[in-house]
């Protein structure tokens, strides 16, 4: 039925993702715990998910804001760093939480540094020209850049820069390369983006795995939390529990106690569990949580 199979094609979402790099691991287990199941590509540029309907393009990660940008992608998912350095007109969907790191200006260790102003006058290398001329603007910095595309850390060392202007994460290379981070000009992380032009029904899928994403992430930032509690202590112990509307309360086989069952964040994690048991919550047990709709 030829006019199906057409339907279906202008129907498809397309997906820029990262072919190969610090991206594409993350990306794909993402998209597979949203349902969405993709092989990894050998030489491939495309591959199809077609339960979802949902073509997958493999690009270098610089090309993904272009691509979506002119519409030859319907969206994307590419480091917040990328798409501010390119300066393509996409809208920012989603925050996804991998790839986080930050882009930072470092000299070396040796150079007294105090404030901002004291990068007047310097020669800068950087992958990143865009992002750091417009921070120089900003800051009113009188400094120089100058473009390179890869070991940027080495560039002070072999005398072709004063400091350079790169992503840091752990901060080891620049540690091993003896400079010291002195600002930061912009952080980052991964990000789904769409293209302005997106077309309404197109727009309509991507919302529907946009709800899938959020699922999964806010599954990931909380934990399931089961515990006995002195009927007594019931009440304190509710106060220190968020859950999703109201913790969970069951009577134990043991006369006096109870079960209570509720979804707590990863982030105050460790401080609750310590509250919990200094008001007598016992035999406490934490599981990851696979999915989370609110
Ligand atoms: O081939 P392609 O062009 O697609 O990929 P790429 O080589 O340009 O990018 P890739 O795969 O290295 O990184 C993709 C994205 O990952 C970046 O655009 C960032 O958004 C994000 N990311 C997160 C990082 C890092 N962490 C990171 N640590 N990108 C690069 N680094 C490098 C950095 O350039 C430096 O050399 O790691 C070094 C610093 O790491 P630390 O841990 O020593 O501080
Ligand atoms: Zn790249």
């Amino acid at each position: 039925m030829p006019f199906l199979f057409l339907s279906d094609m202008n129907d498809r979402l397309r997906l820029a993702i990262q072919k190969s790099g610090r991206l594409s691991d993350d990306t794909i287990d993402l998209l597979t715990a949203c349902g969405i199941n993709i092989s990894k590509p050998d030489r491939k540029l495309r591959a199809l998910s077609e339960h979802f309907n949902l073509e997958v393009l493999f690009l270098r990660d610089d090309d993904i804001p272009g691509y979506v940008a002119d519409g030859v992608a319907d969206a994307g998912i590419v480091g917040e760093n990328v798409i501010l350095e390119k300066n393509k007109p996409v809208d920012i969907m989603e925050r996804l939480g991998f790839a986080k790191c930050r882009l930072s200006i470092a000299l070396p260790q040796t150079v007294d540094y105090r404030s901002v102003k004291d990068l007047n006058g310097l020669h800068i290398a950087t992958s990143y020209p865009g992002l750091l001329g417009r921070y120089f603007e900003s800051n009113g910095v009188k400094a120089s850049i100058h473009e390179i595309s890869g070991s940027v850390e080495i560039a002070p060392g072999i005398g072709l820069a004063d400091g350079i202007c790169d992503i840091v994460s752990s901060g080891s290379t620049l540690i091993s390369n003896g400079l010291r981070e002195v600002e930061v000009v912009t952080k980052s992380e991964a990000v789904l983006i769409a293209a302005p032009t997106i077309t309404a029904e197109k727009r309509a899928r991507l919302d529907r795995m946009c709800f899938r994403i959020q699922s999964v992430l806010k599954a990931k930032q909380h934990r399931y939390i089961l515990m006995n509690v002195p009927n007594e202590s019931i009440d304190e112990v509710i106060k220190l529990l968020p859950g999703m509307k109201a913790p969970t309360v069951m009577p134990l086989a043991t006369q006096g106690w109870s079960s209570v069952h509720s979804v707590i964040p990863e982030n105050t994690f460790w401080d609750v569990i310590e509250s919990l048991k200094s008001v007598g919550a016992e035999g406490m047990l934490v599981v990851p949580i696979e999915k989370m709709v609110l």
